[in-house]
């Protein structure tokens, strides 16, 4: 199985992006990607796209993604390309459905085209390296699905082109909840100075100080209960997923909320601080992160290529003689 997942640079990244997807990019034969095409669907400014991307490059590069793995979307003309190719096969009917644009897009003048045809670009994301499984979230399943359906259509009309993805659940990632609103996903476009937001970049004081301010409720029984007690079970999931115990577990060792927090603010620090120094590395040596992400982008061209012109060929582009 060849691994395919980008990151939108839409925000400064989150420790549920680092639990949730960049320390998981380990597969040598991967391509991990900043989305920058896909964080183009909403109302976004240009100088601070730019910056994100490049934070956001030199994270999924310190978090120790392997050589050549990491490249920003838009260096690869191909994701484009086949995404333009893709939406001459979709329907507008099928895009109208996508939940996604119907939570954020759908009857608002504003709307931009790229929120509609989004799901067009995400399939040729997936369907470019010929990626025979995709693991998926709940949010992204319905996606991963049209890109099946594309794959499928465009086999059987123009003929046998791509890989038709085969839809898996993903292996349990941690759901990082925001601290202050625990019943919502911790996410890195929430205001910059948003408290219930860890950011991977923040200073470790700052982050300690989140840490302990986590909303939890007036009981003091540490107890893992998702509905009754979304707090505290969030601290533990943070808790487990930082040093590999497991959260019902963990819950036993404590009898109050202080101690609690306290090992979870050192238990993220000790996965944050190492990732903070290897940024900070990489961040002084620009010619380096633009070396490697140049043989990022040099192997994504090449492996996306072939699949790339037979789709072009089948659909009769280009000047035959
Ligand atoms: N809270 C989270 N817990 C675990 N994993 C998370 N991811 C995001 N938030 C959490 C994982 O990080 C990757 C980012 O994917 P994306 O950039 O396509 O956007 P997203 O999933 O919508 O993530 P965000 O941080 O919430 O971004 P915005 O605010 O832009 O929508 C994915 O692998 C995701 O599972």
């Amino acid at each position: 199985m060849t691994a395919v997942s980008g990151i939108m640079p839409t925000g400064r990244l989150t420790l549920g992006n680092h639990l949730g997807a960049l320390r998981r990019f380990t597969d040598r034969g991967g391509f991990y990607f900043v989305a920058d095409l896909h964080a183009m669907t909403m109302r976004h400014v240009p100088r601070r796209l730019a910056a994100l991307t490049r934070e956001t490059a030199t994270l999924m590069l310190a978090a120790g993604s392997p050589p050549g793995t990491v490249f920003v979307q838009s260096d690869v003309p191909a994701h484009a390309q086949l995404g333009y190719l893709l939406e001459c096969t979709s329907y507008v009917g099928e895009l109208s459905r996508m939940i996604q644009y119907k939570e954020k897009g759908r009857d608002r003048p504003m709307t931009r085209a790229s929120l509609f045809t989004y799901p067009c670009l995400m399939a040729a994301d997936i369907l470019l390296y010929g990626t025979d499984r995709v693991p998926v979230g709940d949010d992204q399943d319905q996606h991963v699905e049209l890109a099946r359906d594309l794959a499928i259509r465009f086999n059987r009309e123009y003929g046998e082109t791509f890989v038709v993805p085969q839809v898996v659940k993903a292996a349990l990632a941690t759901r990082v909840r925001d601290l202050a609103t625990p019943t919502a996903k911790m996410s890195k476009s929430d205001a910059d100075d948003a408290v219930g937001t860890i950011r991977l970049l923040d200073p470790p004081d700052v982050i300690r100080r989140q840490v302990m301010r986590a909303v939890t409720d007036s009981e003091n029984e540490v107890r893992h209960d998702e509905s009754a007690k979304p707090g505290v079970t969030n601290l533990l999931e943070i808790l487990a997923a930082c040093t590999g115990g497991d959260p019902v577990q963990l819950a036993s060792g404590y009898s109050g909320y202080g101690a609690l927090k306290s090992d979870v603010a050192d238990a993220v620090l000790s996965v944050i601080e190492p990732l903070q120094r290897e940024y900070a590395v990489l961040a002084s040596d620009p010619a380096t992160v633009d070396e490697l992400l140049a043989h990022g982008r040099d192997r994504a061209i090449e492996a996306s290529a072939p699949r790339l012109r037979a789709a072009q060929s089948a659909m009769g582009l280009g000047v035959s003689r």
